[in-house]
């Protein structure tokens, strides 16, 4: 799916601002038939779950209804006009006037419907509504499940440990393209010489409504056209290219240009970094040379706004990162919003870019998802029927983040139960999808401690395996000399047995902030800062960890439950982005790492660009 651009032949309107706003609860069973009932207004993009003090309404378990009036931009005549979701959490139908347009399901992608063909016209007003559904069932991604409780009430069981924030968390927006001839999508593959003297530029075009003439152009920050191409798919080459670093990006633009009869009917462009990435050995490799993952696993999680995007905040938590010495994130637990990946592309940040698979797994412990005797990957659970939701969600993710050079991976799962049996007949055709709709990345997945070397199912799929430890925390709770011991065992047996990187994508303990204690005990900020030391001290002494992420960037939002305290409190800065401690021990470690061992990374030493 092409990324909205706005450009000589393509013009877009924000949809954002004041929606109103009703629960299913409240309308007829048609609510886009007329005016939603009552007078709740939602701001779109966010989440609607804490805009309203509210409970029912935080914790409702069906849909909600927005809509708003829309005037279609008279100047639009003779365009195709299409309105674009970045998201609706879970699940999205849009109407246009009494009008279905579209239903998605999928809560982190986005979707769009063409209205020219819904009959809409230039210069007319329209009613739109979208219902947005929070349900999850065992056949959506993230699965989960509904039950009635004592009350005859129906819950939601979700099976990840983040809050089930729900709505239009992301940008609406209206669009153009040309009626006729114009580009329908671009895929773009870039790869680097080992010697760094030149770089290729593979690119493949559809062009969509007719026949047309194109020209490609690929075009330098000084205005320098570098390579030129008028086919709709190939190979350019750049000589002496200017790389895409890791804390050094440097973006090139491609150019589109349509033409039929002599006239430029569409023009579209992007941006594009050269580099390359490549896993050898236990080596990562980004422009052949190794790299080390310095940084967090997140979530898109604020107050107010939930999973709400906000680019004041988008900076900051970047700037913040930064602040540390961090190079790179994982998307956990889904994909982000789009802007979070464009940014990563301007700045060079690294991404680990994760689908929504989280919570395949009906035995996770730690008390937090009770006890179940089903098998995870059956008829009774995760079956043919998810795997396919699966395969789409995979589908959608690199379909949408194909072109960015900052995402260096796909993991396709976070903390399934890869121990139990069924799971690698689930996940073998997964892995071998994602490598054929994408050949040039590595592939991983998050595991967790109940699925060790020995018994892990599934490891040996992926290029680079993800481990997820809380020794120390959920076991071993506050002895550090026994947590240093049995981490460093565990590590060495995936070191010994697979011989391939490892980049622990999971480290961290709850902190409550402003704790002190001494000697330090488990929720204080000493904790914390000595936890994460113990397991820094760790990885050095094993050469195939080549990276770590802390869980978490900030402490978040969850379900309630009796080891969650407002939340998982497991931040290294607080909800509201205050530093705990432990920022000060990670930017200590993170800052100098760079200098000492001249890496490529954020602030490092940055090759022949610098
Ligand atoms: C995990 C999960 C993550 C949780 C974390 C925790 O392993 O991947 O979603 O939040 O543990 O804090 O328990």
């Amino acid at each position: 799916m092409l990324k909205v651009v706005e450009t000589s032949t393509r013009e877009v309107k924000s949809l954002n601002g004041l929606w109103s706003f009703a629960l299913d609860t409240d309308t007829s069973s048609s609510p886009w038939e007329s005016t939603l009932p009552g007078n709740l207004e939602c701001p779109v993009p966010a989440s609607y779950n804490d805009i309203f003090p509210n409970h029912a309404l935080r914790e409702h378990v069906g849909k909600v209804w927005y809509q708003r009036l829309v005037r279609i931009p008279k100047s639009w005549k003779g365009q195709r006009v299409f309105i674009r979701l970045d998201s609706a959490t879970h699940e999205g139908e849009v109407y246009v006037n009494d009008t279905l347009v579209v239903r998605h399901v999928g809560g982190y992608t986005p979707f769009e419907a063409d209205l020219t063909e819904a009959g809409v016209q230039a210069g007319e007003e329209v009613r739109i509504t979208i219902g947005v559904n929070n349900i999850l069932t065992r056949h959506s991604i993230p699965p989960g499940e509904l039950k009635e409780n004592e009350l005859g009430r129906t819950v939601q069981v979700i099976r990840h440990d983040f809050f089930n924030y729900a709505g239009l968390a992301r940008s609406v927006r209206l669009y153009t393209v040309p009626a006729g001839v114009r580009v329908g999508d671009v895929k773009i593959v870039t790869d680097v010489e080992e010697k760094g003297g030149s770089g290729t530029v593979k690119f493949d075009l559809k062009v969509d409504g007719g026949d047309g003439t194109v020209l490609v152009k690929l075009v330098d920050r000084d205005g320098k056209i570098v390579a030129a191409s008028k086919s709709c798919s190939g190979e350019m080459t750049v000589s002496n290219p200017k790389l895409w670093w890791p804390g050094h990006p440097y973006l090139y633009r491609l150019f589109i240009k349509v033409t039929s009869a002599n006239t430029v009917v569409d023009e579209y462009n992007l941006s594009v970094g050269i580099r390359s990435v490549r896993v050898s050995g236990t080596q990562f490799l980004i422009n052949h040379q190794p790299f080390y993952f310095k940084g967090y696993g997140r979530h898109e999680d604020l107050t107010v706004i939930g999973k709400g995007h906000d680019n004041a905040w988008m900076v900051y938590d970047f700037e913040l990162m930064r602040w540390t010495g961090a190079n790179s994130f994982r998307t956990s637990h889904y994909p982000y919003a789009e802007e979070i990946y464009d940014y990563a592309d301007r700045h060079g940040w690294i991404v680990i870019n994760e689908v929504a698979a989280v919570g395949l797994n009906l035995h996770l412990g730690g008390g937090i998802f009770g006890k179940d005797d089903r098998v995870t990957f059956s008829r009774e659970f995760c079956d043919s029927t998810t795997q396919e939701a699966h395969k789409q969600a995979i589908r959608e993710l690199i379909d949408r983040d194909y072109n960015h050079p900052s995402v260096v991976m796909w993991c396709i799962t976070n903390e399934p139960g890869s121990q139990e049996k069924g799971a690698r007949e689930y996940f073998q055709p997964l892995v071998q999808l994602t490598k054929q709709l994408d050949p040039h990345r590595p592939v991983t997945f998050t595991n967790m401690g109940m699925a060790l070397p020995d018994s892990d199912e599934i490891a040996d799929l992926f290029d680079v395996i993800g481990i997820n430890r809380y020794y120390g925390w959920y076991s071993e709770t506050g002895n550090l000399e026994l947590a240093e011991k049995k981490l460093e065992e565990e590590l060495r047996r995936w070191e010994e047995k697979f011989k391939r990187p490892l980049v622990i994508c999971e480290y961290g303990a709850d902190t409550l902030a402003g704790l002190h204690m001494n000697p330090a005990q488990p929720w204080s900020e000493e904790y914390q800062s000595e936890f994460l030391e113990m397991y820094h001290r760790v990885f050095d002494r094993i050469e195939a960890v080549i990276g770590e992420h802390v869980w978490n960037f900030a402490d978040f939002s969850t379900g309630p439950g009796i080891i969650r305290v407002d939340g998982n409190k497991k931040g290294v800065f607080t909800r509201d982005r205050r530093p705990k401690m432990a920022a000060h021990t990670l930017r200590k470690r993170w800052g100098g790492l760079w200098e000492e061992k001249g890496e490529v990374g954020v602030g490092g030493s940055l090759g022949s660009n610098a």
